[in-house]
């Protein structure tokens, strides 16, 4: 596949004036100084899916109004991202959307079935299919901005992270119609009709990069580019048949740059997480990553190894954890934390979302414990040699 990696030309690199990272409001938080590879004394905590099903708040507000709308809704999409920023004292807040957000805004007909996820009754499997695709005005995108600057104004320091769907993985609902095991539908059309494939990569890469661009601009201090379903996949079909529409879709938020406090220009950091992608962390970091989201299958000494020890890792706590009896959590959580100093730094997570049925005490009493940890941590240092 031979796709152009290089940003729109139009594109402008610099963050304005008024953005959080770019006045100085969130540069310094701990995620964003540790995004960018300082190990500070606090290890920043959030979760993948702390917003909405396993909070009662989000289910009270949620009632009547369909997910799709309630994504659309700035108001209640700024609401519900900040619940558990409140409820729970994570790090940052992860915006309330979803992936199929952008192929919606589109014009797709797309909607998301309760327990079950996005449907869409007439999938793309043909080459006309791909073809009759329609192109999505960036205006469109007007709720997603708004909802975003009304968050990040409620925020204060705290960093918002904004996120988007990789391309393999949209197009995983987009040819399946729905949520698969394998994503054979996918992969069949990636292998048998290689040019629609490459024409579909190209159009989920250009949604998903406006959709993620929309965001930073209006005010998220950091971006997530979720490959949830890359896992299905090859090394050698990830790198050469998904892996460039990944790096099409990055290069939109890809060197947009601030002044940090300590003078340096930096970039919005890029963190790019997959499930089961154990073996495609060195060609999913290459895309144009920043920091690897790790899921739980495998521990983050090991992940941060076959990085060649020099990349930011996020994760990775088993998910199943949090129904387990405390001391068996907390247990856990040490040695998640144990492991992950062997990266230049690291942001605690899960290894995959939140479960709609966790006890959110539980999530809260997470967070707290590893600010804890951090704080257990510096009291015990040695005290500064006082000066002769
Ligand atoms: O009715 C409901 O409450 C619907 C449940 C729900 C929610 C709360 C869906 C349907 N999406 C979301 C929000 C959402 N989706 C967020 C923001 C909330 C947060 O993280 O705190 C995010 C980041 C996503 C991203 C998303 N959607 C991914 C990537 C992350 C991941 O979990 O791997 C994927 C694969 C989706 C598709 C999707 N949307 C919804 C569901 C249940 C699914 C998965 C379906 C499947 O298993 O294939």
């Amino acid at each position: 596949m031979n796709l152009p990696t290089s940003p729109t030309p139009a594109d402008s690199r610099v963050l304005p004036a008024a953005h959080p990272l770019q006045s100085g409001r969130t540069s310094a938080s701990p995620l964003v100084t540790t995004y960018q590879g300082t190990r500070g004394p606090v290890t920043p905590v959030w979760m993948m899916r702390q917003a909405g099903r396993s909070l009662p708040e989000y289910r009270a507000l949620r009632v009547g109004t369909d997910m799709l709308d309630a994504c659309l809704d700035p108001a209640m999409a700024s609401e519900i991202t900040l619940q558990p920023v409140r409820r729970h004292g994570v790090d940052a807040g992860i915006f309330f959307s979803d992936i199929v957000v952008p192929i919606k805004l589109a014009g797709v007909d797309v909607s998301i079935v309760a327990g079950k996820g996005p449907v869409l009754p007439h999938p793309v499997r043909t080459a006309d299919d791909v073809r009759n695709l329609p192109t999505l005005d960036e205006a469109a995108l007007a709720p997603i901005s708004e909802a975003v600057a009304l968050t990040v104004d409620a925020l204060g320091d705290i960093p918002l992270i904004g996120f988007a769907g990789a391309p393999f993985t949209l197009a995983a609902y987009l040819v399946e119609g729905g949520p698969s095991k394998d994503h054979i539908a996918a992969r069949t059309m990636m292998h048998s009709d290689p040019e629609s494939w490459q024409a579909l990569m190209r159009w989920t890469a250009t949604v998903t990069g406006a959709f993620l661009r929309a965001q930073i601009l209006a005010g998220a201090s950091a971006a997530q580019l979720f490959d949830s379903w890359a896992g299905a996949l090859s090394l050698a079909d990830y790198t050469a048949k998904v892996a460039p529409a990944s790096a099409l879709a990055l290069a939109r938020v890809h060197g947009l740059e601030y002044t940090a406090p300590d003078a340096a220009s930096r970039t919005v950091p890029i963190v790019h997480f997959g499930v089961g992608t154990g073996e495609l962390l060195g060609a999913m970091h290459d895309v144009g990553a920043d920091v690897m989201g790790v899921d739980y299958r495998i521990p983050l000494d090991e992940a941060s190894r076959r990085l060649g020890g020099t990349v930011p890792l996020q994760g990775n706590i088993d998910p199943a954890f949090l129904a387990a009896p405390w001391p068996v959590l907390e247990a856990h959580v040490l040695d998640v934390l144990e492991r992950g100093k062997a990266a230049p730094a690291h942001v605690l997570n899960l290894g995959h979302g939140v479960p709609p049925d966790t006890d959110p005490a539980v999530i809260t009493r997470l967070v707290a414990f590893v600010h804890q940890v951090a704080a257990d941590a510096a009291s015990s240092l040695p005290a500064p040699t006082p000066a002769a």
